[in-house]
């Protein structure tokens, strides 16, 4: 098995150590984390001290120094009344309506955080070292990857607007001074129906076996519209449970593509009582999570661009269901809420010492993090078909004097795909290969010399050697 990526204390400008003192200017993770270890969590929440980000309106507006504006003409001594009287009646004054009650993303994130009863965060001693494993579990597009990186304040998994772009599990390692966490990054589950799609859920439904806690990961915006979607059909007063029949079918996410005719997995155990505002592609992670007996929690994602107040009849669905934890409204984008999230987990670990040095944070192999640059650039820079039908494998890769050489081969099943790919003059993919350059640089912090090779596979994502050679299947 190829060795863990350590973070090299010493290397200048590379990644793998010390971080560039630019990245953590942007904000990075490392400092939203690190905010809940270093420095002591106040009893009460302070929202100045701990947020810097107001979701409702942007970066927090600076008092305002300008100039007033000009007050009008004045009564006074020596001035003259007015002779003619106004044109319109004076208008009624109405009392203004009551402000929004307001909700601070951080302070709700703090507050699903300690409602676990092992919660260990008022306690003034010394904290015991917690380990164990998480597993990030969810449906595409909702964001694993994204929170995935953030916490770990590297980039080990990609990241496109395009669901199904993880293929893989990925271990990413977060350690604080008394917690370490092993993250596992997994595909979107699904309704699959290609091979390379069934082995996706499968390596997804795997990875949440023997982990100590799961956190779904779903994207709010999603889950709002579904909520408003469920109260607009029912009204107000919906009832709370019901079983999972209705509507369940035909909203749920489906592979890229036509149906491809396969057999869909049968439900064999009893239905659950879902509250009817939980949408089905979340019950359908949810039903897996619970076969598994799993201990979980939700992180509700993307709330800065969530509507706040319709946040809430989803908080009030999720915390209904069984054995849930704490729901940790959260934008790994921003970086809102992670530290809370990652105080949560902490709460579900066992207490052990370390599994990996604080330097280690990923078992992926630097050889697998440059195909994934270069996959993930064929899924921000192509369309429609073509990045699902494209894998990439590393065939070479040395180290030189002053430069690494990296050759790629960038499978495609179509000669149309091929083409796209190289596009006019090849100019599609001279764009695609210094993109991905640049991210191996950094990585790597040295230079790289960049061979990609575009081959024809005809139809590998339904081939099983084809899935095996590409590490989809083991
Ligand atoms: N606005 C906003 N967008 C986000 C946030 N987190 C992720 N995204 C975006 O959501 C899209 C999907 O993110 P990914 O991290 O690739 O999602 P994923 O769940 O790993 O997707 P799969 O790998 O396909 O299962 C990307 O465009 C991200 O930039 C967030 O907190 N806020
Ligand atoms: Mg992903």
């Amino acid at each position: 098995m190829a060795p863990n990526i350590r973070k090299p204390p010493s290397r200048p400008g590379s990644t793998l150590g010390r971080k560039p003192a630019k990245r953590r200017e942007k904000g990075s993770t490392k400092r939203g984390v690190g905010s809940t270890r270093s420095a002591p969590r106040p009893a009460v929440y302070d929202r100045e001290r701990t947020s810097e980000f107001d979701p409702r309106s942007g970066p927090r507006a600076a008092p305002s120094t300008g100039p007033r504006p000009a007050a009008g003409p004045r009564l006074g001594a020596g001035a003259r009344a007015p002779v003619d009287p106004p044109a319109h009646p004076a208008p009624i004054e109405r009392p203004l309506p009551p402000p929004p009650p307001e909700i601070r993303w951080e302070e709700l994130a703090w507050e699903a955080a300690r409602a676990h009863p092992d919660d260990d965060f008022a306690s003034k001693e010394p904290r015991p070292f917690r380990c164990g494993q998480v597993t990030l579990a969810g449906q595409p597009n909702v964001g694993k990857s994204t929170l995935m990186n953030r916490v770990i304040g590297e980039k080990l998994a990609i990241v496109s607007p395009k669901p199904q772009t993880t293929r893989d599990r990925i271990a990413g390692y977060w350690t604080g001074p008394d917690t370490q966490i092993v993250f596992l990054d997994t595909p979107g589950i699904h309704k699959a129906r290609s091979p390379l799609n069934r082995a996706m859920v499968g390596v997804a439904i795997e990875s949440l076996e023997t982990v100590d806690v799961v956190v779904l990961v779903v994207d709010a915006q999603n889950a709002v519209r579904w909520a408003d979607k469920i109260a607009k059909q029912k009204g107000p007063s919906a009832p709370l449970r019901q079983t999972p029949a209705v509507a369940d079918e035909g909203n749920e996410p489906e592979d890229f593509g036509e149906d491809e005719g396969g057999e869909e997995a049968k439900e064999t155990e009893a239905p659950l009582l879902f509250d009817p505002r939980v949408a089905p592609g979340e019950r359908r992670v949810i039903r897996s999570i619970l076969r598994y007996n799993k201990k979980w929690m939700v992180a509700l994602n993307k709330v800065d661009v969530t509507r706040h107040m319709a946040l809430l009849p989803v908080i009030q669905a999720y915390s209904g269901l069984p054995h849930v934890g704490p729901i940790v409204p959260i934008s790994a984008r921003t970086a809102d809420g992670i530290a809370p999230l990652v105080e949560a987990i902490r709460t579900y670990l066992p207490e052990q010492p370390a599994e990996f040095s604080a330097d280690e944070f990923t078992d992926r192999s630097v050889r697998f993090l440059c195909a994934e640059f270069l996959r993930e650039q064929v899924f921000l820079q192509t369309r429609e078909e073509v990045p699902y039908g494209v894998a990439v494998e590393i065939e070479k890769f040395e180290d030189l004097a002053d430069l690494t050489h990296v050759q790629a081969v960038v499978h495609v099943e179509k000669p149309a795909q091929r083409a796209i790919l190289i596009g006019k003059a090849g100019a599609r993919m001279k764009e695609l290969a210094t993109a991905a350059r640049a991210q191996m640089e950094e990585l790597l912090g040295r230079k790289v010399f960049l061979e990609v090779h575009v081959r024809i596979e005809p139809k590998w994502s339904e081939r099983i050697e084809m899935l095996k050679q590409f590490g989809y299947i083991l």
